[in-house]
């Protein structure tokens, strides 16, 4: 039975991660969730799969040298998703240290602690064992020719403390290939969306917005571009690289599913009117007069679009989902879950809100 060692598994990509992974190879597999459960990881993403004999949740920071190397001498690994980090560039440009902290440092934890797991005593590894690093298109900064797009050739360019954090993080997983031989593969992957996704991002939060009739903060003018994918095909995409990639490789992952945010934002109002019962009282206010637009965010990116050619011809891999199926899935999943959006609305996460758009 293999086991997968997976960090930041109560988050957003992670917790979805799981569950796809349980789906697909069912008692096959075990895996340990590694999170520390910051503000933005949340247990009750995990509810039907905490009883399973094959699931166990640890929490430690993925900083915690002596943590995280426990958990590789107490438990033959052979496999590492590597999706804990600090997520949100909002974040990154109010407080950068912590970025560094949890995607440059944890990282090279995690890697410390695989290395000395998996290396023999002549610097091969053993067998079968492999390091996947979760990343973003972020990395290679902003298009600004429509016909241009994100390849793994592209240079690297971050603009923000978190896309900063990453590019270095990357950099690190890197030269752990190139020194020192280590099985590893980075994935750059564009903005996904659907089911778990914490409020401080882009669509659950207009979502939540919308149906209590509150302002839909659009910065700038709501033209910057990124390239959304449905978080279950992102989940696909990582298995299959780590099943069927060379070792060693980046892949980028995308939709081609390029679209403006204020577009995003229209078809979540027109989509949940769609929804909305008519005698829905909401339905009164779920309407555009919510759009308003605010101070841009500083250094705000113009436009993402990854190129994802290089994963379906090697591994096989495409997007499934098109935005108009994900985006209706992804609402009714909200709609469905709202005690889900309550609990993780109330407490600090409404203080960071008040925060975070008090000035705009
Ligand atoms: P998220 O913020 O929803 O979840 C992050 C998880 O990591 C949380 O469960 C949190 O508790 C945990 N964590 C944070 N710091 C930790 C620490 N020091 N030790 C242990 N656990 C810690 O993030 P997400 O959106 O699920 O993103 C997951 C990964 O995918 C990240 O590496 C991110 O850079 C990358 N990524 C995200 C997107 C996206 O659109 N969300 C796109 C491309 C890549
Ligand atoms: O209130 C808002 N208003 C707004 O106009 C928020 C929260 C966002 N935006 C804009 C900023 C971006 O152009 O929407 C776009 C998407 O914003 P986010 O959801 O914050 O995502 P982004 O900054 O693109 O980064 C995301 O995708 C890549 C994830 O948060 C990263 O973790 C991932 O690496």
């Amino acid at each position: 039975m293999r086991t997968y060692v997976v960090t930041g598994g109560a988050g957003f990509i992670g917790s979805n991660y799981i569950h796809y992974m349980f789906k697909k190879y069912g008692d096959e597999i075990r895996i340990i969730n590694v999170d520390k459960l910051t503000y933005a990881g949340n247990l009750e993403n995990l509810k039907d799969v905490e009883n399973r004999e094959n699931y166990t949740f640890v929490r430690a920071d993925i900083c915690d040298a002596e943590a995280i190397n426990r958990i590789f001498s107490e438990n033959d690994v052979d496999r590492v998703v590597h999706f804990a980090a600090e997520s949100h560039v909002d974040r990154s440009i109010k407080d950068p240290g912590v970025f560094v902290k949890t995607n440059v440092l944890g990282t090279l934890t995690m890697l410390n602690a695989a290395k000395l797991a998996w290396e023999n005593p002549d610097g091969s590894y053993k067998e079968g064992k492999k390091f996947l690093h979760v990343s973003t298109d972020e990395v290679y900064g902003s298009l600004s020719n429509p016909e241009d797009y994100f390849y793994e050739t592209t240079p690297y360019d971050p603009h923000s403390p978190y896309s900063a954090s990453k590019a270095s993080s990357d950099f690190m997983v890197k030269a752990f290939m190139d020194t020192y031989k280590f099985p590893a593969n980075i994935t750059n992957c564009s903005n996904n969306y659907g089911p778990y996704q914490f409020p401080e991002k882009l669509i659950p939060l207009m979502i939540n917005n919308a149906l209590h009739g509150r302002d839909l903060p659009i910065y700038g003018d709501g033209k910057n571009i990124r390239d959304w994918l449905y978080v279950e095909d992102h989940c696909k995409g990582i298995d299959m690289v780590q099943e069927k990639g060379r070792l060693f490789e980046t892949y980028n992952i995308g939709g081609h599913n390029e679209r403006e945010n204020i577009q995003i934002v229209k078809t979540i109002i027109q989509t949940l009117r769609e929804e909305l019962a008519d005698d829905d009282p909401r339905k009164q206010h779920v309407t555009e007069d919510l759009i308003k637009y605010v101070a841009d965010r500083k250094g705000h990116d113009r436009r993402y679009a990854i190129a994802p050619d290089k994963i379906r011809a090697e591994v096989g891999w495409y997007p499934e989902t098109t935005f108009e199926v994900g985006i209706k899935k992804t609402i009714r999943w909200y709609f469905d879950h709202q005690e889900w959006m309550e609990h993780v609305t109330s407490g600090n996460y409404q203080k960071y809100y008040e925060e975070m758009y008090a000035d705009k």
